[in-house]
């Protein structure tokens, strides 16, 4: 199976079924050098739209060591697959039900299919053999994904752990309606993309459930990616009791700041742009200037924000008139510290950018390498539109402004006036910015977030902000119930040259089930289908320290300490 590059007007469904894995720990292993290579091509497919699962993370990679053995499975259907073609449930405009036999890593599971008013399909996968517990998994990008497909990561993911399994195309099908355009046909679709289709499917799974195997379900969980982690945290603020344990990997907290941000990047990059060439220059000069600063030279930039990196006085200055590789003009300095430092109006900052390292040297599928912007944030080709511009353009022309204009031309944004104006509207539907969980907590939720310092799609302090606003509400107990992991290194939804495999479902199924908060997560490097490295993530603010003695690629060489 080759990944192809992404150009199709519902590019998510195919990438993430290539990256996204599953199963258990020596299948994990197998798959790992797939992964390396799909992590390359990954750079030129556009990487939000395959973000809906955490594409390297490891979800149930732990199930063995696991406190609470959800992979004991007792749980029999009380009726017929066949039967639940006649559920009648609130809304439901349409329903089927089959079942699907054993394929590959796919347990034999029946699968119901539907719609709930007015266009929200759904996919709900409920194996022979049920461990009582619900698994749902969120969309990338702008959604519409085609569900009832011949395979899902995430469907495979939940049923090969006994999970009822669950997902939903948030209410259009993006290959009729791409990007934004579906909010045209009905407005009430970004309503149902913003937020109302996961807590609909997710009623509407669990009482499926319940019926057919005739048993409460225990517990419900949430794991997904980017637009998938938006989805998760809006459901902690929005529908609290809908899942016991949320996974919320690069969390799209700030959808409206991020479409505000890509569109000055884009802007910064027409008026002076830098070729991906040049790029390759600044990611070393980051490096050169950054990597010690949190103590250990070790090619990982740990909290970039302590280091002050000035592309106009770290990159060497062409000389007048000048354009070579090896240097930066005035207006490229210009450009390279706008990206890093985000969009600002006349009252200063008001969105974190992408920050140093996020420019790191990646290598291609081909051995070639090229800086992790390329793609995402600079163009890979003159005039090709890179992904983040992409993305928020369609954002902006359709769900952000009122009534969407398509033609909208991005260079007339004003950053004074337009963003306290015109995004207000769907920041309050769309940006999951609430720092109120106070009924999630009461609940017994809880939440794991999981951020990389170099994602290149999303700024990845609007993660830092958010949760700091959660402590702000929540106070000392917030780590009782929320816990944000920085990692070092990595990019959107993984990838990057940090370590960026891990296993949060388990983690977080553990604290649900048997109050056993995490600590520290241990992440690992894959190359070449070996580990070269692991290392902790610690929760926030925490770093991992190194202790000064035995192997930097040794996550025992590590603990999680405050910030100097
Ligand atoms: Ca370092």
């Amino acid at each position: 199976m080759t990944p192809s590059i992404k150009t199709a007007i519902q590019p998510h469904d195919e990438c993430g079924k290539i990256v996204a894995t599953s199963g258990p720990p020596e299948l994990s292993r197998r798959q790992d050098a797939r992964k390396e290579f799909v992590m390359r091509q990954l750079a030129t497919c556009l990487i939000l739209w395959a973000a809906a699962v955490p594409a390297f993370a490891q979800p149930f990679a732990n199930a063995r060591t696991s406190l609470a053995n959800y992979t004991d499975a007792d749980s029999t259907p009380k009726k017929s697959c066949d039967s639940l073609a006649a559920f009648k449930g609130e809304g439901i405009v349409s329903i089927a039900a089959r079942s699907v036999a054993a394929e590959a890593d796919t347990p034999q599971h029946c699968r119901v299919t539907g719609v709930i008013t007015p266009e929200v399909a759904f996919e709900i996968n409920l194996p022979d053999r049920w461990n009582r517990r619900f698994y749902m998994t969120g969309n990338g990008g702008l959604a519409g994904d085609a569900l009832d497909g011949p395979t899902s990561p995430d469907r495979t993911a939940g049923l090969s752990n006994g999970f009822v399994h669950a997902r939903t195309n948030t209410g259009h099908d993006a290959r009729k309606e791409p990007s934004g355009s579906f909010i045209l046909s009905n407005p009430q679709k970004a309503i149902d993309y913003a937020y109302r289709a996961v807590h609909v499917t997710a009623e509407t799974a669990k009482k499926i459930a319940t019926d057919y195997y005739d048993q409460p379900i225990l517990s419900s969980y949430w794991n997904s990616c980017s637009n998938g982690g938006r989805q998760g945290l809006l459901e902690a603020q929005r529908y609290p009791d809908d899942f016991d344990g949320i996974v919320a990997n690069a969390p799209w907290v700030d959808q409206t700041g991020f479409t505000i941000g890509a569109m000055r990047n884009q802007k910064a990059l027409t008026d002076a742009p830098v070729s991906p060439e040049k790029l390759l220059l600044v990611a070393q000069k980051v490096m050169d200037k950054c990597d010690a600063v949190d103590g250990l030279k070790d090619g990982l930039i740990d909290d970039p924000r302590a280091c002050r990196f000035d592309a106009a006085r770290d990159v060497p200055a062409c000389s007048a008139g000048a354009d070579a590789a090896d240097c930066l003009t005035a207006a490229q300095a210009a450009t390279i510290n706008t990206i890093h430092s985000g969009p600002t109006g006349k009252r200063g900052p008001f969105m974190g950018g992408y920050l140093p390292g996020s420019e790191a040297v990646v290598t291609t599928p081909t051995g070639a390498t090229n800086s992790g912007w390329v793609g995402a944030i600079v163009p890979a080709q003159p005039g090709a539109k890179p992904a983040d511009f992409n993305l928020a353009e369609g954002v902006m022309r359709y769900l952000i402004l009122d009534p969407p204009q398509p033609e909208y031309d991005f260079m007339t944004f004003d950053y004074d006036r337009d963003p306290s104006t015109l995004i207000e509207r769907w920041s309050k539907l769309a940006d999951a910015k609430d720092a109120d969980l106070s009924r999630f907590r009461q609940s017994g939720g809880k939440v794991i977030m999981t951020y990389g310092w170099a994602d290149q799609i999303l700024q990845p302090m609007m993660g830092v902000k958010y949760y700091e606003s959660v402590v702000a509400k929540h106070g000392r107990g917030t780590a009782d119930f929320a816990r944000l992991f920085m990692m070092p290194g990595v990019a959107h939804c993984g990838g990057g040259i940090g370590p960026n495999l891990l296993d949060a479902m388990t983690a977080v199924i553990d604290w649900v089930e048997k109050n056993k908060a995490p600590d520290s997560l241990v992440a690992s490097k894959v190359t070449n289908g070996a580990v070269v490295r692991t290392r902790p993530l610690c929760p926030y603010p925490q770093v991992a320290r190194y202790k000064g003695q035995g192997s930097i690629d040794d996550a025992a060489s590590f603990s999680c300490v405050a910030p100097r």
